[in-house]
């Protein structure tokens, strides 16, 4: 093994915590004392490569119970070829990683699973989360979150109201502006039904589990709505809703905008979970992992401190105060074996290649052209060689 192929031991300019502020869980001076620690599974080059290549990218993260439009959205945002209406992955992993460029900035997307799933552990969905941030989080910028809503409904369900309390306690009050309630599938309405469903759902706003995040207490910045596939007038008022079918191209300009307009300029929030891990609190006794496990009906979630919490519905909210300042948090990992098996570490740090070769494609017609003909990264990569999806050492082959 040549000295450029050795195991990553070098740091990077950056000191540790410029690096933790980037957002994520962890900076990339830790990962690469996991990835060195781990001789032979990435090299130096592979990393500097994804590093590279991800340089500058949002990462957005899609929610939303099954069946919502999420795939549709994506398939609308990135061109991509998505199958909407069942879900890709590798069985383990019901994700969906969306690669996209709009209006010239790079940004991954990724469907998640959601919580509720029958099949799939709530806690084990959060460390599945967990893995795609320890991976992705040193190269990316955590930049936001959508919950796709369908229009049709009346009321959130339980498991709406679950994703939609585990955000807040994962992010914390600072990150509720950078999320995003999407109304999903007006055109599935008539007129007369859509007039009805908005009303309730500027009702949801106010009422259920989202009024938190969007109308938050005190300095806290309010998240956003926004009603997908609705054509309005230059005042704002509602004219049609756009068939999901036959208005393809004005839904994916309205999606784009929306995305430019809200997510272009990340400010870098520290996550809440951070600040529960950086301060010795177990994973399993964070407020988003109580959250998952908390009575819908029982309790409910509040900021305290500057972070959302988990009361009883019966207790009085805390009163608005300013967020305590933080003291320096020391620079440990927050878990000790992220590379266990228990984490997809590795998984999802194959995901961080994927993508980085999926900018590396060059130019933006290319990548769209790929785009076209591709089902997402997963269906994407079958187009590429064995010796690019094997590649962990020496220089990046060609695809
Ligand atoms: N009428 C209408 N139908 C839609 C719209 N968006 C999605 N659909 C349909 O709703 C169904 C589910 O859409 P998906 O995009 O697969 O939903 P999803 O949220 O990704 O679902 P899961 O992957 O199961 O979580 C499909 O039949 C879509 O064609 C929309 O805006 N309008
Ligand atoms: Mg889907």
């Amino acid at each position: 093994m040549s000295a450029t192929e050795d195991p990553i031991t070098q740091p990077g300019p950056e000191t540790e915590e410029q690096e933790r502020d980037h957002g994520g869980l962890w900076g990339l001076r830790q990962l690469k004392k996991v990835v060195a620690a781990a001789k032979g599974k990435a090299t130096y080059q592979v990393v500097e490569f994804i590093k590279h290549h991800l340089e500058g990218t949002k990462l957005i993260f899609v929610f939303g119970r099954t069946g919502t439009g999420k795939t549709t959205l994506l398939k609308e945002l990135t061109g991509m070829d998505l199958k909407v209406g069942e879900k890709l992955g590798s069985g383990t992993h019901h994700y969906e990683i969306c690669p996209a460029i709009i209006a010239g900035d790079k940004y991954i997307f990724v469907d998640t699973p959601g919580f509720g799933a029958a099949d799939k552990d709530n806690f084990e969905t959060m460390k599945d989360i967990m893995s795609c941030l320890l991976a992705l989080g040193p190269f990316v910028i955590i930049t936001g979150a959508l919950f796709v809503y369908d229009s049709a409904q009346d009321r959130l369900s339980q498991d709406e109201a679950i994703t939609i309390r585990w955000l807040q306690c994962f992010c914390g009050p600072d990150f509720y502006e950078k999320i995003t309630v999407v109304s999903n599938k007006w055109d599935q309405l008539v007129a007369k039904e859509r007039l009805k469903k908005k009303a309730l759902f500027e009702d949801l706003q106010v009422r259920s589990d989202l009024a938190q995040v969007l109308n938050p207490p005190g300095r806290y910045r309010s998240g956003h709505v926004y009603h997908h596939g609705i054509r309005t007038d230059t005042m704002g008022n509602w004219c049609e809703a756009l068939d999901h079918e036959e208005s393809i191209p004005e839904r994916k300009a309205q999606a784009q905008e929306m995305i430019q307009k809200w997510y272009a300029n990340p400010a870098t929030v520290k996550l809440q979970i951070r600040k529960e891990l950086d301060r010795g609190t177990k994973l399993a006794e964070t407020s988003a992992a109580k959250a998952l496990a908390a009575h819908v009906v029982a309790t409910k979630v509040r900021v305290k401190h500057g972070e959302a919490i988990i009361l009883g519905t019966e207790e009085p909210d805390p009163v608005a105060e300013p967020p305590v300042v933080q003291p320096t948090p020391p620079s440990i990992p927050w878990v000790e074996n992220p590379e266990s098996n228990t984490f997809k570490f590795w998984e999802w740090l194959e995901i961080a290649k994927q993508a980085a070769l999926f900018f590396w494609q060059g130019h933006r017609s290319a990548m769209e052209q790929t785009a076209q003909n591709s089902r997402g990264i997963f269906g994407w990569l079958k187009v590429c060689s064995d010796k690019i999806n094997n590649w962990w050492s020496g220089p990046p082959p060609n695809p």
